[in-house]
């Protein structure tokens, strides 16, 4: 059976190892500090667990893991954002709320494939 045939679990869309810097909070500019992230987009929302080793796509089970943070991407905007640092492959990720994101991998394809399910999940929350 599926591990979601009660349909009240999220669907996990994707799961993976990426730099993260939050650069504002409400609006308000914070100092960078990168750190590798391990960023699971469930349902609506990203959410990034502190500790990437222990934390694997099939291990990762809502409720049983301690996220250092979630983020919702409702309303949310996405859009690349090389110009905001010196690392490659970096996009930006804006809240309603005014809580500013940089991503980033070395990896072309793994930062354009989060880039494009990233995108998916905000448009269809754009239609609802
Ligand atoms: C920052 C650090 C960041 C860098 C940022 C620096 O210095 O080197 O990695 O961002 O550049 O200010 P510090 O550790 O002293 O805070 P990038 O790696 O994204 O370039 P910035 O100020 O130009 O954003």
């Amino acid at each position: 059976s599926s591990p979601d045939s009660d349909g009240c679990t999220p669907e996990l869309e994707k799961a993976g190892l990426l730099n993260k810097t939050k650069i504002a909070e409400g609006g308000r500019k914070l100092r960078k500090n990168w750190s590798p992230s391990w960023v699971v987009l469930v349902g609506n929302s990203l959410v990034f667990f502190k500790d990437p080793k222990s934390q694997t796509p099939s291990s990762w089970k809502p409720g049983n893991s301690r996220p250092e943070s979630s983020v919702d991407l409702r309303g949310a905007q996405l859009q690349w954002a090389n110009d905001l640092s010196s690392k490659k492959n970096v996009f930006k990720l804006r809240t309603v709320t005014g809580n500013e994101f940089l991503l980033q991998s070395e990896t072309d394809s793994l930062i354009k494939e989060w880039y494009s399910t990233i995108k998916t999940v905000i448009n269809r929350l754009d239609r609802e």
